[in-house]
């Protein structure tokens, strides 16, 4: 079974989340930010893991405490699942509308951690979510899964923008963690 557990705390989060990655996509999501909720529940239906995240913290201070540790512990922990990654498909793409907008997601569990990405949004925030903190959501995510990713979104609308890339961004980790081998995706031989 590809899952792991673990609980973060510091003085400024508390976050527990479990995973597994041969899951049905069930979410169980609890967070004090409502729209970060439902941005992690479609990640965990479209990416057909099963994921619990429990997070608490600073937002009184605001959300970036909170949004950064859970992608870094969200990241952690796919990397700890994936082990060595012995049969992966490796790289991810998708192409994912919302109505006017648009997200274009490719990625590579290389072992290399990257992020580039590439678009605007239109306000400060959703709620008490920043949408600065998309970017800082993924580069935790991709920093420590150990992930090549990324991003280039286009449109209006921004709860469709940040939907389309968590969409998006689900789908491609869905596809690039697949078993379709009995070895190691690299001529290198290793994937760290
Ligand atoms: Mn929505």
């Amino acid at each position: 079974m590809r899952s792991a557990e673990a609980v973060r705390n510091t003085k400024e989060t508390q976050i527990a989340i479990a995973l597994n990655l041969d899951g049905q996509g069930n979410g169980e999501i609890q967070t004090p930010i409502g729209f970060f909720n439902h941005m992690l529940e479609l990640f965990a239906f479209h990416s057909g893991m099963d994921l619990s995240v429990k997070a608490d913290g600073d937002v009184d201070v605001d959300d970036h405490h909170l949004v950064e540790d859970t992608g870094i512990l969200l990241g952690t922990l796919i990397a700890q699942a994936l082990g060595d990654k012995c049969g992966i498909r490796r790289y991810g793409n998708c192409r994912l509308p919302m109505d006017e907008s648009l997200a274009q997601i490719d990625l590579d569990f290389s072992g290399r951690p990257y992020l580039v990405f590439e678009g605007e949004f239109h306000r400060e925030a959703i709620q008490n979510f920043s949408t600065e903190m998309v970017e800082e959501f993924l580069r935790a995510f991709a920093f420590n899964s150990k992930l090549t990713l990324q991003v280039r979104f286009s449109g209006k609308n921004d709860h469709h923008q940040i939907e389309a890339i968590f969409k998006g961004l689900a789908r491609a980790v869905k596809e690039a963690v697949r078993i379709e081998s009995d070895r190691l995706p690299s001529t290198k031989g290793v994937l760290e």
